[in-house]
């Protein structure tokens, strides 16, 4: 294995780790107290698609970092741009007429790799900032253009957008919801386009349309004059890659512009690369006004975020806006922009997307569809770089388990037992590999996916949690 794995900083054993862990940090979605006592796991390093924990096992991430390090990691390229720009310019704003030479320059290289329609970008530090922005930009462009009442934007249940106030508003995580008096006002929500769970009986392309138009039923009830935007993740990805049936986001476009709402496409995991495509909405035929990154931005070696801002939009604002008052102390950080640069160029050099396009999203695709007939399996889905099987109860009525069983969580203990990282969101397992991962690596993960599923089809046997 490569040098890069032996980690230097693995100073303390892992029981040290956990203890110092426990006494101090509380960490993003987590009930603290059941991992105090059950002890984090300790990263130390990582190379290419493998991490090494301070136990010293090789772990397969089948979840790319958390959907971010999509060149792998280690790369040389971007290690260099970063120390080469903190020695130059560690840190310097935008806010009070400056800018610097990174920030510039990826906001010229975005506006080639984004389509057409997208020539300006505003910076922030993550997707959840992004998706703030979204909405603060969206209420200001119906301000600006005399149609101030224009506030309410349409998202869908099941969706994810992000964690501040205004990112877990737009999202549809029942959840997050019921902590902290959400959604802000202004923020409504439809039924998300999920045919296994809501579709049965009805073809995929019908229940497309369907889905679609119950977008429609809402911009009518809020009233269009009412509704500045829809937003949507191009495939939802935290909430299991649920991939919309093809009908689907051509519906949607249409309905928005019968109404003249606003397009916002959150590309913070669909965007560079993880479909086959450059952006999501380029793989599923829609041209937002707006749409949202980060994540893959710099393969997550550093934190930044930001809004495409569409020539519809950007066009009103520079025109007859005025003051924009918004935006973040590392807004365009010098540092997260030379990242940026150098992540982009490597994933255009070495065609990394064209690659996923057509041959490794295919391939993937093809090994996934032959989980298909295993017991435990009721769906399979896949789009480019991004899979899901769901776990079913009865494979014959594709029956789910009473979610008390968690199922989901049985499997992904097996993982985490057998040396791969993949997610279980209910009991949908999902990955999402770093976009340089091999044919070879490919046959590894599903091996150890198998491995997996088997174990867990053991345990549901034993328990007898199946049902004929
Ligand atoms: N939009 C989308 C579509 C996302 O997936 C965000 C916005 C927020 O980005 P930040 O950088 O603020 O986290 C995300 C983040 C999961 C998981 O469990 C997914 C995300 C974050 C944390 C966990 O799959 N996506």
């Amino acid at each position: 294995m490569n040098a890069i794995l032996k980690s230097t900083t693995a100073t303390r054993s892992t029981q040290e780790w956990q203890a110092a862990d426990a006494a101090h940090y509380l960490h993003p979605f987590t009930d603290f107290k059941s991992l105090a006592n059950k002890g984090s796991r300790v990263i130390v390093s990582a190379d290419n698609i493998y991490l090494r924990d301070s136990d010293g096992h090789k772990i397969l991430d089948a979840m790319s970092g958390l959907w971010c390090v999509n060149v792998g990691y280690g790369r040389k390229e971007l290690i260099e741009a970063a120390t080469k720009q903190m020695t130059e310019l560690p840190f310097y704003n935008s806010f009070f007429q400056t800018a610097t030479p990174p920030a510039i320059e990826l906001a010229e290289l975005l506006s080639e790799v984004t389509p057409p329609q997208f020539k300006h970008v505003f910076f922030s530090g993550s997707g959840s900032e992004g998706n703030d922005t979204v909405v603060r930009m969206v209420r200001r462009y119906w301000d600006v253009l005399g149609q101030p009442e224009r506030t309410v934007i349409i998202s869908r249940n099941n969706a994810y957008h992000g964690s501040t106030m205004a990112g877990a508003s737009l999202g549809g995580m029942s959840g997050m919801h019921a902590q902290g008096g959400l959604p802000i006002p202004g923020i409504t929500h439809i039924e998300q386009p999920f045919w296994f769970e809501l579709g049965q009986g009805l073809s995929r392309d019908e229940f497309g349309l369907k889905a679609a138009g119950w977008l429609e039923t809402k911009i009518l009830e809020v009233g269009a004059d009412k509704v500045a935007a829809f937003i949507g993740e191009p495939v939802q990805g935290a909430g299991g890659v649920i991939v919309p049936p093809e009908t689907y986001w051509p519906e949607i476009q249409r309905i928005c512009d019968k109404y003249g709402v606003l397009v916002v496409s959150d590309e913070v995991i669909c965007g560079f690369g993880r479909t086959g495509h450059w952006f999501g909405c380029e793989r599923f035929g829609f041209q937002p006004d707006l749409m949202t990154f980060a994540k893959g931005v710099t393969s997550g070696y550093i934190p930044l975020g930001g809004v495409m801002v569409g020539e519809r939009i950007a066009t009103v604002l520079i025109e007859q806006g005025g003051e924009f008052n918004h935006g973040y102390t590392y807004s365009g950080h010098p540092v997260a922009c030379a990242v940026a640069l150098a992540n982009i160029r490597v994933l255009q050099r070495e065609g990394i997307v064209e690659r996923v396009h057509d041959d490794l999203g295919p391939y993937m695709a093809q090994q996934f569809a032959t989980l298909s007939e295993h017991p435990l399996v009721g769906e399979v889905q896949t789009c480019g770089l991004m899979g899901a099987v769901q776990l079913v109860q009865d494979k014959a009525s594709g029956k789910t388990f009473p979610s008390a069983l968690d199922v989901g969580m049985v499997c992904r203990g097996h993982c985490f037992g057998n040396g791969l990282i993949m997610r279980a969101v209910g009991d949908r397992m999902i990955v999402a590999p770093p976009l340089v991962i091999t044919r070879a690596q490919i046959d590894e993960m599903m091996a150890l996916i198998r491995r997996c599923l088997d174990l867990t089809l053991t345990d549901a046997t034993r328990q007898g949690w199946l049902r004929a």
